[in-house]
């Protein structure tokens, strides 16, 4: 077994405190915990002021997640959580230089990813020598000359990889794209490759085009919403608004998680408090407690259904489709037997529901982590499009595909050219506008950039924020290939350990921050995002930078193209002088993009163009949506093993470990916890607390990790569930899903052992 890279009893662990899980999401404890976090990172004053400017006209887009934001904004139209994420990077402490010489890279790699993060904003750019123990102080110049020679001394373009984690705005992007396109390759993973890529992949193949067909107006004619491995009580507060507005206006919600998630039990807006409304509302009508990956067998289950209640879209179906006939026979033949074994859901409710489906006129499908992790992701995915096209739910009023994106700019940073794995038509449009050759190899993704760093492949490693080291599956391995690469560059706001696992020199480029000011030589500049549904609008920064030594991304961009490519017909230092004129270059180089510049200037920006729903068309290579047939997953295991998945607690942010609590699940102090079925418990006699060691089984591999305590809760049988990013050493890196590559976070074979020997530190037995 390997060493562990992080601590496996963090100093900060408190007692493992059992309480009982909230069925309220929201309300007062979430506006006081948001200005607790607030208060105590940024001051009275400063809170205030920042929480103020979110999501307003003249102010930033949130941080926090990719929901789109209401015509009409109130000045409170943030959630406990986004109030973290702008607490977060708006926090007074630093981490300056004088830090690194006081802690040793060693001894920050004992300290948990909460402590690390508690530290603050990162001040200077700094340099990891080969050999050094110590990060020191490099001027910015240094630290571009040694990215430039690393780059000039590449034996071809395809050694050097460029990740992306999804805050970056369009503008840093794109800029951002041109350039390593400009070097020659499509080296570009993204954090979604982890995240929606099952999704984009799922509904290219099917509707033409790899993003959400709705927008929020639609949630109020709707009149079913399903909401499908999905937590919004945590991870996308604000959609539960829209939630508890759909309900007022008659929608059904239909929540399937294995989990009975807070937020879609009761639901009760903070400014209901300030209008002295004490009611909550009960968002879900049914939760259907499904076990994990029994999803496609529960869509099936739905699909079979309406077929026997008639009410399809015939019309639909005929003039706009392909496949139906094999679907359908596909579903009428799978046995109800495999469908309720799968799915741990009686046939019963799956008719129940499947009939409140087929009577529906408006259907909308939300969905997250819980279906795109899966090995069968795509697939499964492509099972709610089935569903879905056999009543004609797209393209049409209260009705449509709403993938729920993680990071607040994930959707724009793909539609601008993070990719690798562009197509043509892409290509072309972006060699006329930069007037490069653009080249035409793919690149690799998250995990095959892991493949080849692990074999050597990989000379210059850089990133554009994120946590790769702690975001990427099977944290050991991870490890050892970003330890081989010559030099690993991380462009961020905040510690991670990523800055502590490196290549042999390393080098950490500190940014603004979305919250703050950017002052370039043209004036006050803004960028620009897209959120989940399409809308791509301003986001202006307003705090004061957290440091004068920090550049904004476009500028990191441009003075390293500037200093790395001899001769470019791109201007890059003068495009990150004013955002306009990168803008201006957009408009020439992405379809979609016309008059830019005018367009994000109106107030709540504009729509991309979206065919499935501006004029029910589909971009497939026959012009219809498409029907795809799928037989069931196999689901089984080996005996004496669980499925489990790997999630969020409401304290993170990915990575970004804000406490060791998870308020609305009743679990304190401690993280590195599993979350398993009572009787599963009962049956190896096991109590609360046990403390065990995981074990991860795949290809005849095991991975092992220790220092976890159970915890009894609802989760169906044979299911447990752990959180990220502990549990990611475990993780195996071959685990992806089938034509996304998307690893199975949600879907990892484990045994569970009792660990007696291992010290676990102080918790009360
Ligand atoms: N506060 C906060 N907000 C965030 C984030 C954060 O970390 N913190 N992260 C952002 C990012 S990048 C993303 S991608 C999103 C993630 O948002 P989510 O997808 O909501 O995040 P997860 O915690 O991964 O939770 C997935 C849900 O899937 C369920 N699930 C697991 N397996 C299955 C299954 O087989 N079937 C079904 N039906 N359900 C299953 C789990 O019980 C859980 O409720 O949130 C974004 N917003
Ligand atoms: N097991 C398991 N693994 C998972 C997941 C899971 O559910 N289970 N989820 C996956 C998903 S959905 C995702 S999206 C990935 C997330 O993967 P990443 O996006 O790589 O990770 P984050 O934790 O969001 O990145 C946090 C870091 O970003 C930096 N940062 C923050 N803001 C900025 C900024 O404005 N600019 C720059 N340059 N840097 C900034 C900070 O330094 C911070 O430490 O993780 C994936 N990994
Ligand atoms: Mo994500």
């Amino acid at each position: 077994m390997r060493s562990p890279i992080s601590p496996e009893t963090p100093e900060d662990r408190l007692s493992l405190r059992l309480g009982k899980p909230k069925k309220l999401a929201a309300g007062i404890p979430a506006a006081v915990s948001s200005m607790k976090h607030g208060v105590t990172k940024m001051g009275l004053v400063k809170t205030v002021k920042t929480l103020t400017m979110v999501n307003q006209q003249d102010g930033f887009d949130c941080p926090g997640c990719a929901w789109p934001d209401p015509e009409h904004r109130t000045t409170f139209e943030f959630c406990e959580n986004g109030a973290k994420a702008v607490a977060d990077e708006a926090m007074k402490a630093r981490v300056t230089p004088e830090f690194f010489s006081k802690h040793s890279v060693q001894s920050l790699a004992k300290k948990s990813d909460h402590w690390l993060n508690k530290q603050g904003r990162i001040s200077h750019p700094v340099v990891l020598e080969e050999g050094a123990s110590h990060y020191k102080e490099i001027s910015w110049d240094n630290a571009f000359d040694r990215i430039a020679q690393q780059l000039k001394s590449l034996s071809k373009p395809e050694r050097a990889v460029f990740y992306t984690s999804g805050r970056t705005s369009n503008e840093a992007a794109f800029l951002y794209q041109a350039f390593v396109r400009s070097l020659g390759t499509n080296n570009m993973p993204d954090c979604s490759n982890m995240c929606h890529e099952s999704s984009g992949k799922g509904l290219g193949q099917t509707i033409g085009i790899g993003k959400g067909t709705v927008t929020l107006e639609d949630f109020n004619s709707s009149e079913v919403i399903l909401v499908i491995g999905q937590n919004p009580g945590t991870n996308h507060p604000r959609m539960l608004t829209a939630l508890r507005d759909a309900k007022h206006n008659g929608s059904t919600i239909i929540n399937i998680n294995p989990l009975p998630e807070a937020g879609l039990e009761r639901f009760k807006h903070p400014q209901d408090y300030m209008k002295l409304d004490f009611k909550s509302t009960q968002l879900s009508d049914h939760h259907l407690q499904v076990r994990i990956g029994g999803d496609a067998a529960l869509l099936k289950g739905f699909i079979k259904v309406h077929i026997e209640q008639g009410r399809l879209d015939d019309a639909f179906i005929a003039s706009s489709t392909s496949g139906y006939e094999s679907m359908a026979s596909m579903a009428k033949s799978t046995p109800w037997d495999s469908i309720v074994r799968d799915s741990g859901i009686s046939k019963e409710e799956i008719v129940t529901v499947g009939r409140l489906l087929a009577r529906s006129n408006a259907t909308i499908a939300c969905w997250a982590m819980g279906l795109t992790q899966q090995p069968n992701g795509v697939a499964v995915i492509q099972e709610v499009v089935n569903l879905l096209l056999m009543g004609g739910h797209v393209g049409r009023p209260g009705a449509g595909f709403c993938p729920v994106r993680g990071h607040s700019n994930v959707q724009g940073d793909r539609t601008v050219g993070i990719w690798e794995a562009p197509s043509e038509q892409f290509l072309d449009r972006m060699e006329r506008g930069l007037g490069i050759p653009m080249p035409r190899e793919h690149g690799y993704d998250v995990v095959n950039a892991i493949k080849a760093m692990v074999d050597n492949r990989v000379d210059l490693f850089f990133c554009m924020g994120g946590n790769f080291l702690s975001a990427t599956p099977d944290t050991n391995v991870t490890a050892d290939g970003l330890r081989k690469v010559n030099l690993t560059v991380q462009v961020s706001t905040k510690l991670n350990r990523s800055h502590l696992i490196t290549g042999k020199s390393a080098l950490i480029l500190p940014c603004l921050g979305r919250t703050e000011l950017d002052m370039q030589e043209s004036g006050k500049q803004f960028v620009t995002v897209e959120n989940s549904m399409g809308v791509v609008h301003r986001s202006v920064g307003g705090l004061p930078p957290a440091a004068t030594s920090l550049l904004s991304e476009p500028m990191i961009v441009a003075k390293m193209a500037n200093r790395s490519i001899e001769s470019s017909p791109i201007d890059w230092m003068k495009l990150a002088g004013n955002y306009n004129l990168i803008r201006d270059l957009m408009s020439k180089s992405l379809a979609g993009f016309e008059n830019y510049n005018t367009r994000v200037s109106k107030e709540n920006g504009f729509a991309l163009p979206n065919p499935p729903r501006d004029t029910r068309s589909f971009s497939t290579f026959d012009g219809k949506a498409h029907f795809t047939t799928h037989s069931l997953p196999n689901l089984s295991i080996p005996e004496d093993c669980y499925t489990m998945m790997t999630m969020r607690s409401h304290d993170q942010y990915n990575t970004t470990i804000y406490d060791v609590h998870d308020r609305y699940r009743g679990i304190h102090g401690n993280r590195r916890v599993v979350l398993m079925n009572a009787l599963d418990m009962v049956e190896r006699g096991w109590k609360n607390r046990q403390k065990i060691r995981l074990t991860s089984h795949f290809n005849g591999q095991q991975r092992s990790s220790n220092g976890w305590q159970l915890v009894a809760y609802d989760i169906p049988r044979g299911n447990v569930a752990s959180y990220f990013p502990e549990a990611n050493s475990i993780v195996p890196l071959e685990s992806t899903a089938e034509v996304s590559n998307t690893p199975t976070s949600k879907w990892i074979t484990v045994s569970i052992h009792a660990q007696t020997k291992v010290n676990m530190g102080h918790e009360e037995e």
